[in-house]
């Protein structure tokens, strides 16, 4: 049976020795929490780090195994050392603060830590693979295993694989800085649906790879490596039912009121978080004395009860952090606290949920103020927990959760005296506003809940990953080519060449003048045609052509076979005489779009007309390139034209013009018993392989689905096997 299979960095159970026993303890945190219900209820199998095991015996560790075997969990076992550079290292050091742009925080002299993030996917990939059953979904979490997608890609091609990141995508002109950019979005892109929590974190991410991979990605879909990969916007949410009832378990009821009878009538308002620098717990302790300083009338009218879990203690910047807040705490108490109570009563451990929800339902206000945060569960726990429809949630916009929730207070952390204004008017809000806040916001916690974010990620993963079946067959069916295949064409009596040139035979260059042929690249095809009929077909004007080309014996197309040259004696004979009385028009638009995206330009050609944007800013030209194409596409559809989109390139030409109109020309001066080889990379070829009889060896350069029967990785690939036939 499919099953599925989780994957993240932590197992929600970890496995420790105390006392010689071995025990299995729950881990918390946002994802574990996240991820504990579709687990059980998806029968799921759930795969990750389950604590270090170093001072396990063997028999502990068969053991421990066992057990989690028990739970469904599937342990990666990881050396002490390795996992403290992927895990302190790479993933806490260097993405963890550049995602929540903390820029001082991010450590970019981390090589080491780098190879050690690599190896560890690698070992994930190896467990995850196999684990493995066709059929099975594959749901990777988080920013820890990045390059997994690309790795299982690679070792499991036909798997449906998606990635939920919980943190925030930085903005493009943040995640640039980072030196491992590029195999990070290569490492992304191998899934096929990645899933974010907001619209501007997907936004982010489609902005980066368009400037890392020079690509143009749609809002809410990347085509990359011939594949399509869905972007999806998925926030994550809580299990509101469960919440809700603890918050109606006669025990946590006592305790909520306990903490209450505790506080002496005073308001409660209250903070958890994982004590993490993100979190904004110094600059919130900073708005909590500027509220003491400005209301001394209100100082013994609150209490401040802020619950810092541990976390990360391994790491340097955490230990300074935890220094830092417990000092701040220690002087604001000191500062504001009485004989008989002190403004803020901080606890400093792991609480159990009981205690969690109890604090919730005992709090007259929820302040949730991280300098940012990919969604922030506390937030929306607070508000399940709520049954009564009172209280009120202080939100920094900085958190994904603002996107959602927008009838709590929303404030910038950054802006102490905002917050400390914002606690005053929690504290005082009327009990009616409260409730018409409290119970919108409810009514979207309760029907948003995880098992229908896990339900909607899980649905788009089945869309994403279904292949059209024309496009996968087409794409299946073209593979390396065969030394068999080679060999038949070295042995052919007579052999015809059909081959494109930019792509195909040079690498693409920044503008096209620089892409001219080479000394090496003439060479080749002088040699070549001693031998062989060779035919350049290109999209290119007759004159780039003509300069390159014109003095060797070969066979010239231009203009997609609008102009063609027989042979080298020969004249330059025109298609038809189309005098294109189309092209003033569309020629203006073109320049409009010119004019609005530097680095872009018009390439007139007899019958064509072409708008180039390799050269431009990416983002803007991707997002320009689809404006163009939609007012292209209205334009001309009844003037017998047709648009192509090509590698950065959208042309105009009129139907009927195109590569394969040569084909017959050619074929018909060819003995049957001759070898035809087609070679070339983009859409305007495959109108030549259309073209072409099946026992035509026809070849595309790339990854992208094609006709072609074989591919070719590159140019230089091209040239490697136009020599090992004369070899
Ligand atoms: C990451 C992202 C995103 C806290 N203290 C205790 C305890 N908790 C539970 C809370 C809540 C969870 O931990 C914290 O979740 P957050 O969402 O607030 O934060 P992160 O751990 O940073 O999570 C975050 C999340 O992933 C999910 O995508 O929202 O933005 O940073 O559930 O209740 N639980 C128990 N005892 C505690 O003392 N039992």
């Amino acid at each position: 049976m499919a099953r599925l299979l989780i994957v993240s960095n932590r197992l929600p159970i970890s496995v420790r020795v105390e006392r010689g026993a071995l025990c299995l303890t729950r881990s918390s945190g946002g994802l574990a929490t996240a991820m504990r219900g579709p687990h059980e209820r998806m029968n799921a199998l759930w795969i990750g780090w389950p604590g270090s095991v170093a001072s396990l015996s063997p028999e502990q560790r068969d053991d421990a195994d066992a057990a989690l075997a028990g739970i469904r969990a599937v342990p990666v076992h990881l050396g002490a050392a390795e996992q403290h550079r992927f895990y302190d290292g790479f993933s806490n050091g260097v993405l963890w603060p550049l995602f929540h742009y903390l820029l001082d925080k991010v450590n970019l002299d981390a090589e080491l830590d780098w190879e050690a993030y690599q190896r560890v996917n690698e070992r994930f990939a190896d467990v995850v693979a196999a684990q493995y059953a066709p059929g099975d979904a594959i749901w990777v979490h988080d920013y820890q295993l990045m390059l997994l997608p690309a790795l299982l890609r690679r070792r499991l091609p036909g798997a449906r694989i998606g990635f939920f990141l919980h943190v925030p995508f930085p903005s493009a002109e943040v995640f640039r800085i980072l030196p491992w950019r590029e195999q990070i979005v290569r490492g992304l892109l191998g899934a096929d649906l990645l899933g974010f929590h907001t619209v501007a974190y997907r936004r982010n991410f489609a902005a980066s790879a368009a400037h890392v991979l020079a690509l143009d990605p749609g809002e809410a879909m990347i085509e990359h490596d011939g594949r399509k990969v869905a972007l999806g916007v998925h926030p994550i949410s809580i299990d509101a039912l469960e919440v809700e009832r603890l918050a109606g378990h006669p025990g946590v009821r006592e305790e909520a009121a306990r903490i209450r009878a505790e506080a002496g009538g005073r308001k409660i308002v209250l903070g958890i978080d994982r004590l993490d620098y993100t979190k904004g717990i110094p600059r919130r302790l900073l708005a909590i004395e500027r509220f003491l300083e400005r209301e001394p009338e209100l100082r013994d009218e609150i209490r401040f009860i802020q619950l810092a879990v541990p976390t990360r203690e391994m790491a340097g910047a955490y230990t300074d952090f935890r220094r830092l807040v417990h000092e701040m705490i220690g002087r604001i108490n000191g500062q504001y606290g009485t004989t008989c109570a002190v403004p803020i009563h901080y606890m400093h451990r792991s609480v159990p949920l009981e205690q969690v929800v109890a604090l919730y339902l005992a709090a007259d206000v929820m302040l949730v103020t991280p300098l940012r945060d990919g969604m922030n569960l506390v937030a929306k726990e607070y508000i399940a927990a709520r049954v009564d429809d009172d209280g009120a949630l202080i939100l920094s916009e900085f958190a994904g959760a603002a996107a959602e929730l927008a009838e709590a207070i929303s404030v910038n952390p950054y802006d102490i005296g905002s917050v400390a204004a914002a606690v005053k008017q929690a504290i005082t809000m009327p009990p009616a506003e409260q409730q018409v806040r409290m119970a919108a916001l409810r009514r979207r916690v309760v029907t948003h809940d995880v098992h229908v974010w896990a339900r909607s990620f899980l649905d788009d993963l089945d869309r994403a990953a279904a292949p059209e079946p024309a496009a996968a067959a087409a794409l299946t069916a073209s593979r390396e080519v065969p030394e068999s295949v080679i060999e038949r064409v070295r042995r052919a009596p007579e052999r015809v060449w059909i081959l494109d040139y930019d792509g195909t035979l040079v690498p693409f260059a920044l503008v096209p003048d620089l892409a001219a042929p080479d000394e090496e690249l003439l060479a080749l095809l002088r040699a070549l045609s001693e031998r062989d009929r060779v035919h350049v077909v290109s999209g290119r004007r007759r004159a780039d052509i003509e300069r390159w080309f014109g003095a060797l014996p070969l066979h010239l197309h231009a203009e997609h076979g609008f102009w063609s040259r027989p042979k080298a004696c020969d004249d330059w004979v025109p298609l038809a005489s189309d005098a294109a009385a189309w092209k003033g028009e569309i020629r203006g638009i073109l320049e409009d779009f010119t004019r609005r995206t530097p680095g872009s330009f018009v390439e007139e050609k007899t019958v064509t007309l072409a708008w180039h944007y390799r050269a431009a800013e990416p983002e803007l030209a991707g997002e320009h390139a689809r404006e163009l194409r939609a007012r292209l596409e209205k334009r001309i559809a009844a003037d017998g034209l047709e648009l192509l989109g090509g590698a950065k390139v959208l042309e105009v030409r009129p139907r009927g013009v195109h590569k394969g109109r040569v084909v017959p020309l050619i074929l018909d001066e060819v003995p049957e018993r001759a070898a035809v080889i087609a070679i070339g990379d983009d859409r305007t070829d495959e109108d030549i392989f259309a073209a072409l009889p099946p026992s035509a060896c026809t070849i595309h350069v790339g990854n992208e689905s094609s006709l072609a029967a074989y591919r070719l990785p590159n140019a230089g690939a091209v040239r490697s096997l136009l020599r090992s036939i004369h070899a």
